[in-house]
């Protein structure tokens, strides 16, 4: 869907500055989501970075995610961060000696540094849709390579990641890849944070952006107690809800879903057998859909593995089940429409009830719009042929860029842009909408 404008912003001017970020980030091999903030190889911000790449060199899109799958390790997990060991250790906190040693039997390929952790799964995703838009023998090599190492990411989650009857959890707010989310403050209430280790002084994020933008120093002090104590165990994932931290997030089971039957469709053209990818997919899509749903709060919400307990929070993460086929979508076309994630003025999606006492419009996943959720939600409006709404998001996700840059977030009323500049997906999902 194009978005028109004859008297709006220059497009052909933001996709040239579009193609100019990108390139300003890429390293060679990979992207980064931004120069100084983070300097490194990011795992869900390189499949938005593809989808949006494939409309300027598909062969740089592929590339981006061989580099990430190249750092996929023994037991299938593909890496929430990929160091660079050309960036000096102290660039961006915490480094990689934070989260050695990492396993050798089942752990990263030799001489690669990583985190433990991983992100949402998008990239089965994000394949898929670069494979439909620009077919080609290059394209089919492509997928001939990556579908089994994404094939064997997604047999690592549904495998090693499996908790509370079918669902699949994350051990780390960070997995969600909206960090201070205000659903996870319950969960991390229970995290005993352990001695401080002096994180304003090593944080580097608040070098390089506004600390009332950011998450907090408490919430970093748990982030760090989280990792130790899933580091101290090598990175093993028996007994998940013996760790400190353990969620399901909607956000993360709807992507992986989705992705799943992404998958499915990747098999079918490699002459794979589909099978387990479309069982897999209908039998997590129905879990979501029958454990995850709050009628109250007419959207999806997390649940804590520890407690048992869901978190009645209405955040963004509990609308990406809009991705997928049957569940309440009616209600969440509603709730979407309504007074928590749309009012007059409001642009994109915020990443929180803005009607909620404590949103926070500047913070981070706490309120501000950010454009990869606002991009999932309106993928899911075009597959379920809400085109009016979706060209609405659309819109929006052009005009904030107009008018604030190509922002890591934006405050979701007064479109001010926020946290870093320059950042790579949103130029990349920017080039995507008016594709
Ligand atoms: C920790 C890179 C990443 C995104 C995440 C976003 C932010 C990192 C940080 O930046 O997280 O992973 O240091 O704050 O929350 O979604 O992938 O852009």
């Amino acid at each position: 869907t194009p978005v028109r404008s004859d008297t709006g912003p220059d497009l052909a001017d933001l996709r040239r500055r579009a193609a100019a970020t990108l390139r300003r980030n890429w390293r060679g091999k990979a992207t980064v989501p931004t120069a100084a903030l983070y300097p490194h190889q990011w795992s869900w911000d390189s499949a938005f970075i593809a989808i949006g790449q494939a409309h300027l060199h598909p062969r740089r899109a592929f590339a981006e995610l061989t580099a990430l799958l190249d750092a996929q390790w023994g037991d299938g997990r593909v890496p929430q961060i990929v160091f660079n060991p050309a960036v000096p250790e102290d660039a961006y906190f915490p480094g990689p000696a934070f989260w050695r040693p990492l396993p050798r039997r089942g752990g990263p390929p030799p001489g690669v540094s990583t985190t433990g952790l991983v992100q949402p799964p998008v990239h089965a995703a994000a394949v898929l849709t670069i494979a439909e838009r620009h077919p080609g023998e290059a394209t089919d090599a492509a997928v001939r390579r990556l579908y089994p190492e994404l094939a064997r990411f997604h047999d690592y989650l549904f495998d090693r990641r499996r908790v509370a009857s079918g669902l699949v959890g994350i051990v780390h707010p960070w997995e969600s890849g909206l960090d201070n989310s205000p659903a996870w403050d319950g969960p991390l209430d229970a995290v005993d944070p352990g001695p401080a280790h002096g994180i304003t002084g090593l944080r580097r994020d608040l070098r390089h952006a506004d600390a009332g933008h950011r998450p907090t120093d408490a919430d970093y002090a748990r982030y760090m107690a989280v990792v130790a104590a899933y580091r101290d165990r090598g990175y093993a994932d028996d007994d998940l809800p013996s760790l400190p931290f353990c969620v399901v997030d909607p956000l993360f089971c709807a992507v992986l879903a989705w992705s799943e039957q992404a998958l499915a469709a990747l098999a079918r053209r490699v002459g794979a057998d589909p099978g387990r990818h479309v069982e897999r997919a209908r039998e997590l899509t129905h879990q979501v859909h029958t454990r995850l749903f709050d009628p109250a709060l007419g959207c999806y919400v997390a649940l804590d593995v520890r407690t048992g307990r869901a978190v009645a929070k209405r955040t963004v993460a509990g609308l990406a089940p809009l991705l997928l086929p049957g569940g309440h979508r009616p209600v969440l076309l509603d709730t979407l429409a309504g007074p928590s994630f749309a009012a007059p003025g409001v642009r994109g999606v915020p990443s929180y009830d803005l009607t909620a006492a404590d949103a926070d419009l500047r913070r981070y996943w706490r309120g501000p719009t950010w454009v990869n959720t606002t991009w999932l939600l309106w993928r899911a409006l075009l597959a379920h042929g809400e085109t009016e709404h979706a060209e609405r998001l659309a819109a929006d996700v052009v005009c904030l860029v107009a008018d604030a840059g190509f922002r890591e977030y934006f405050h979701p009323v007064t479109g001010e842009g926020l946290g870093s500049d320059h950042f790579s997906w949103t130029a990349a999902l920017l080039l995507d909408v008016l594709a």
